[in-house]
């Protein structure tokens, strides 16, 4: 039987309510799905990032056709296999001669693009339909972006808290505050230690995928094993509900926390399902609140979760899709220096940016802290060019997507878009590090000394910073103030700071070449 419709899904777009599969019945599709190496290697994503996507998308493929859907499923190494989407698109409508192909919108930029060539392409039409995975449209971020300077995020996240209805009494926000970020930034304690998150013993299905991904990936960034993703629903439904009884109330007080021997602390770790399509936003945030509604986890931690869901994930693909393509080349600070080799090896004396590495390393995963105010905030007052930072970003967590990774780099991390998205640099001394980390104890250098050869680097870099910006940031209302303190501090102990910032800056080996993109 012929089946008129040809429906390729992604691998990040496994779930089960996509729009390409909405009132789709298995007699009328073939689902076709496809491993192919331009996706693999655009940059070289780390060994357990290419695991989870090849896993999730044949145990996907198996859970379709246990519904009697055809999948015509592409492995790696196929012998025809064209190595691109639209080559295997192609392919798959000389197999199977469809009258249309029907599928959902691409999360990045550079597929879109390539999916709209292929109506021209294809001798049949081809519908590309809206991600409604997604709670705000493009059309809704439009509506919310116009005719406004700054994109603030928490004007963007009270109309979402009002159009998803979550933690709202009526038109009000439940308990009348909207945000309770002020309560959320505890230190760590001596000892803080959080229940260990979930792992997944392989089947044989990863198995599989691990043996091909070492065979042929293996020059790739980060450790291929132990692997412990959830690749199924299932597996991931089991990893938030574990989060839901073990780690939620606790999750708003220390969500800026970052301690040496709790990697992943009270973070519920479930961006990598929620990016491939295993969990449903909404859903999870309704599961968050009923924990609060019935009692057993606080508003702060509960609010705190929605708030990082319906507010900055949407918020950033809004924004992302807003301000493609200008976003991939912004570079408002004028960083060029390159990315150090270290980012790669994690051989480096600083402990907190080593620690944060080898996190990256071992589970493709690192907190949001940790991306945030140690990687992200090193790059930013060191300089580093931030085409080079988010080539290393995409690499190297298992939850990284352009639409998600490139809009926290270039606007939240590197004030790249010249504050379109961040109010302010997030730029620090060592002195933050200290109080939200068990990180500088154990560090050759010392956080409270603030010059010469044994000073914590982020305490003369986070001068050279502000001092070679000055101009572009002496006039922001939330950090233009400093100058002040600097001025202060006399051309003396200026000079100090400068010359052990350039010693540093100079001591730093660039990344070789092949590390994020084959050579
Ligand atoms: P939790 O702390 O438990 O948060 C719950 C969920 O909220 C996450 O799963 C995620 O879906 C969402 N979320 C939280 N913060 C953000 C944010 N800033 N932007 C978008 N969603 C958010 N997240 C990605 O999913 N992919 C990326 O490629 C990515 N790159 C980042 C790069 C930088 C420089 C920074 C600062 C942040 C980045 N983030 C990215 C956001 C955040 O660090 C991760 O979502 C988070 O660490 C994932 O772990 P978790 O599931 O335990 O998150
Ligand atoms: C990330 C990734 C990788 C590593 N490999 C594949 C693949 O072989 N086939 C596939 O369908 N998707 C893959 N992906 C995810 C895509 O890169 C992602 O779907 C697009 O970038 C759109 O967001
Ligand atoms: Fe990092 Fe500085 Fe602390 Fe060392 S002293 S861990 S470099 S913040």
């Amino acid at each position: 039987m012929t089946r008129p419709i040809l429906v390729p899904i992604l691998g990040d777009q496994l779930s089960r309510n996509l729009s390409s599969l909405e009132g789709l019945s298995a007699s009328e599709a073939t689902i076709l799905m496809m491993e192919v190496w331009d996706e693999a290697t655009y940059v070289k994503h780390h060994k357990q990032k290419i695991v989870l996507i090849f896993s999730a998308m044949r145990h996907f493929a198996e859970e379709l056709r246990a519904e009697g859907f055809e999948v015509d499923y592409v492995r790696l190494d196929d012998a025809q296999n064209t190595g691109n989407f639209t080559g295997e698109v192609a392919r798959a409508i000389e197999r199977h001669a469809p009258s249309e192909v029907r599928v959902t919108e691409s999360g990045e930029w550079r597929v879109h693009n390539a999916m709209l060539e292929w109506e021209g392409r294809f001798p049949c039409p081809v519908s590309i339909l809206p991600d409604t995975r997604f709670i705000a449209s493009h059309a809704d971020f439009r509506r919310f972006a116009e005719g406004r300077k700054h994109l603030t995020m928490e004007y963007f996240y009270r109309e979402m808290r009002r159009k998803t209805g979550l933690l709202m009494d009526g038109e009000k926000p439940t308990s009348g505050v909207w945000n309770l970020d002020s309560e959320n930034r505890e230190p760590p304690q001596e000892g803080l230690r959080a229940p260990p998150t979930p792992k997944f013993a392989p089947d044989a299905i990863t198995q599989e995928v691990i043996a091909l991904v070492g065979e042929r990936f293996a020059d790739h960034f980060g450790d291929l094993e132990p692997f412990g993703w959830p690749v199924t629903r299932a597996e991931a439904l089991e990893a938030a509900e574990a989060f839901f009884a073990r780690r939620l109330t606790l999750f708003g007080p220390y969500q800026d926390a970052m301690v040496h021997g709790s990697d992943d602390l009270y973070h519920s770790m479930l961006s990598t399902s929620l990016n491939i399509g295993l969990l449903d936003p909404l859903e999870l945030c309704g599961r968050a609140e009923d924990e609060y509604r019935k009692g057993r986890a606080p508003l702060n931690s509960v609010e705190g979760f929605i708030r990082q869901i319906i507010g900055w994930r949407e918020y950033v693909r809004g924004f992302y899709w807003h301000q493609m393509p200008q976003l991939a080349e912004a570079n408002e600070m004028a960083a060029h220096r390159p990315l150090p080799e270290f980012f790669w090896t994690g051989k480096t004396d600083m402990r907190c940016l080593a620690d944060c590495i080898r996190t990256t390393r071992e589970d493709a995963h690192a907190h949001h802290i940790q991306r945030l105010m140690v990687l992200g905030n090193f790059c930013l007052i060191a300089g580093i060019d931030p085409q080079e930072v988010a080539d290393w970003y995409l690499a190297v967590y298992a939850d990284a997507f352009e639409w998600v990774e490139l809009p926290n780099v270039a606007g939240m991390v590197l004030y790249a878009d010249g504050g379109r998205l961040a109010t302010k640099p997030y730029a620090a001394s060592g002195n933050y590090i200290n109080k939200m980390s068990n990180y500088c104890s154990g560090c050759r250098y010392k956080v409270a000394q603030k010059t010469g050869p044994n000073a914590c680097p982020f305490n003369p870099l986070y001068w050279h910073f502000m001092d070679a910006n000055r101009a572009r940031l002496e006039s922001n209302h939330r950090i233009g103030r400093i100058y002040a303190t600097w001025d202060r501090m006399g051309a003396a102990k200026q000079r100090e700071y400068l010359e052990t910032a350039e010693k540093f800056l100079d001591s730093l080996e660039p990344a070789r070449e092949g590390w994020a993109r084959s050579n």
